[in-house]
């Protein structure tokens, strides 16, 4: 039975999961499937079919949170090990984290992303405010060390961002209130929170370089 198990754990340790679902530039969670398309989590996750920013029959991600107990924060997350939210942000050219964000609560959201895994976690310096006015607001959330800070509470692990967004584990989505806080950090919350058009892009000034580029390109050659 032994030699079984260590043949499974060999395999499972040689499997190419984490690769085959690495994250990629431009992917997308439009959640038009119907389901809530991995992410889970510390608040009830469900699939709405109608009323994203793109209206009737847009389908979108819906999170409600207690304030207490398993449910008590609107966050959510992509991990651990196979998620296409996890992998090589570097190599994959992806400097920021796009989405739609729909306050249903009565109060504005501070909304962050936080990047976790044996490297620590990094989590946005700056909140994204979502006001309490029931509509769609379009968020980008940068991964450059300005806009990311460590959360200093993996104990024993480095504060290193480059190692960080090489081998991300997990990545959360979050209203978190007040200075920006490590995985451990929480904001207990009774609301809800539309998320759709989760897309892995590179920021905007990136894309202007590129831009420029082409357009050089096109002109002199
Ligand atoms: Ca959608």
């Amino acid at each position: 039975m032994l030699r079984y198990i260590c043949m499974i754990a060999a395999l499972v340790l040689v499997a190419p999961g984490p690769l085959a679902h690495a994250i990629t530039l431009g992917q997308t969670n439009d959640f038009q499937d119907g389901t809530t398309q991995g992410w889970s989590g510390y608040a009830t996750a469900g699939n709405v079919s109608t009323g994203g920013p793109a209206g009737v029959g847009d389908r979108y991600l819906l999170l409600t949170s207690s304030g207490s107990g398993l449910t008590s924060e609107l966050r959510t997350f992509s991990g651990f090990v196979i998620t296409p939210w996890g992998g090589d942000y570097a190599e994959a050219g992806v400097t920021a984290v796009a989405m739609d964000l729909l306050n249903l609560g009565a109060i504005d959201l501070e909304m962050r992303i936080l990047v976790g895994g044996n490297f620590g976690d990094w989590t946005s310096n700056s909140a994204f405010t979502v006001p309490a006015d029931g509509q769609w607001h379009r968020a980008v959330f940068g991964l450059t060390a300005n806009e990311l800070v460590w959360g200093g509470d993996q104990g024993g692990n480095s504060a290193n961002l480059e190692d960080a967004l090489r081998y991300c584990g997990g990545f959360h989505i979050r209203h978190q209130a007040g200075e920006p806080l490590g995985w451990r950090g929480t904001t207990p919350i009774a609301s809800s929170l539309g998320i759709d058009n989760v897309t892995a892009v590179p920021e905007p000034v990136f894309g202007m370089l590129v831009a420029g580029a082409m357009l050089f390109l096109r002109r002199h050659t």
